[in-house]
């Protein structure tokens, strides 16, 4: 069976993370995923402890397994929730958009196993200085909040870069993509838009829909005027967005009031509209709603299956 150093680092079977997504990732998705034998991940997006707190109190009461929380750098309760993770001993924390070097001390001290997200080598040599445990490497290909490399360019750089395990993420949604991974050095996977369609994600039904019916090309970021890009499936709101962001009569601050709320639009209410469907550049790929246990088992069947044929390639 495919194992690799993660498994043992952080007590999980198999090495399959599922991104913490803002107002898609909570304790129901992440408690199905982390029973399934991968690492369940719980989203603080921007609420506050109070919300935080139930999160990681349901999901202890759904699963004995690991499971983490990730922690957008940009929250405005990033302090208080920081705080909290380390009082809870949650057994893990993945960071997100910014780096959370103030806060690594207390959260090992409390035995929180950190692992942040990376976009880039200096990150990377960055935040193992600081006692990770491990690094996620994350590709443009991803939904929400993008880095500029590619994972093909950026995870086997990192992989030279650092000791720790490397953990993939970006464009991989499927067994094929998990063994790329893992032959460029990761040693595990994170995978966003694969659960979007997880019958234990409580997103609704349009937002689905949208995943389900996308094509290759159908993703595109905006914000990059505001230091912020971010992926998301093309809609009306989207288009908005872009022709603002172009125009020079728009302010900073206007273009920002005009993104505020479009994510949980879209989760919540799927307002096909109004809303921000963030979602990778696979979303093509994903093909039908299943259980995160189906999915966990088809992502490892199909690496398992491609790394044990591989020889056969070779003549
Ligand atoms: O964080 C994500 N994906 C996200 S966060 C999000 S919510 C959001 N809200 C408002 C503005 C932007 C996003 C939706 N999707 N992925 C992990 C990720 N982290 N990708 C890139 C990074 C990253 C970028 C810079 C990590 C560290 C970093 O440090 C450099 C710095 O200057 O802070």
């Amino acid at each position: 069976m495919l194992r690799s150093r993660i498994c043992d680092a952080i007590g999980i079977r198999y090495p399959i993370f599922q991104g913490g997504m803002a107002w898609v990732s909570d304790a129901k998705l992440a408690a199905a995923v982390s029973n399934a034998g991968g690492l369940g991940i719980i989203s603080a997006m921007n609420a506050d402890a109070d919300y935080v707190r139930g999160q990681i109190e349901l999901c202890r009461r759904l699963t004995d397994r690991p499971f983490g929380v990730n922690i957008m750098m940009l929250s405005p309760h990033v302090e208080a929730v920081a705080k909290l993770v380390a009082e809870e001993k949650v057994p893990v924390v993945t960071t997100g958009a910014g780096l959370p070097g103030k806060y690594m001390p207390a959260w090992i001290e409390a035995g929180v196993k950190v692992v942040p997200v990376v976009p880039s080598v200096a990150i990377a040599r960055r935040v193992e200085r600081s006692g990770a445990t491990a690094v996620i490497a994350e590709g443009t290909e991803s939904g929400g909040h993008v880095g500029e490399l590619t994972t093909m360019a950026l995870v086997p750089q990192v992989v030279d870069a650092v000791q720790i395990p490397v953990i993939a993420a970006g464009g991989i949604a499927d067994g094929r993509g998990m063994a790329a991974a893992f032959m460029l050095g990761a040693e595990g996977v994170q995978c966003g838009t694969r659960f979007l369609s997880a019958f234990e994600c409580g997103i609704h039904p349009n937002y689905k829909q949208k995943v389900l019916a996308a094509r290759d090309i159908d993703t595109q970021v905006t914000g990059r005027r505001l230091g912020h890009p971010v992926r998301a499936l093309r809609n009306p709101f989207v288009n908005k967005f872009a022709e603002l962001e172009r125009d020079p009569e728009v302010s900073d601050d206007e273009l920002s009031a005009f993104g505020t709320g479009a994510v949980r639009k879209a989760a919540v209410d799927g307002n096909l509209q109004e809303g921000s469907f963030l979602a990778g550049q696979i979303a093509a790929l994903v093909k039908q709603e299943q259980s995160a246990a189906e999915i966990v088992d088809d992502l490892m069947r199909g690496c398992e299956e491609i790394l044990g044929n591989a020889a056969d390639r070779l003549r």
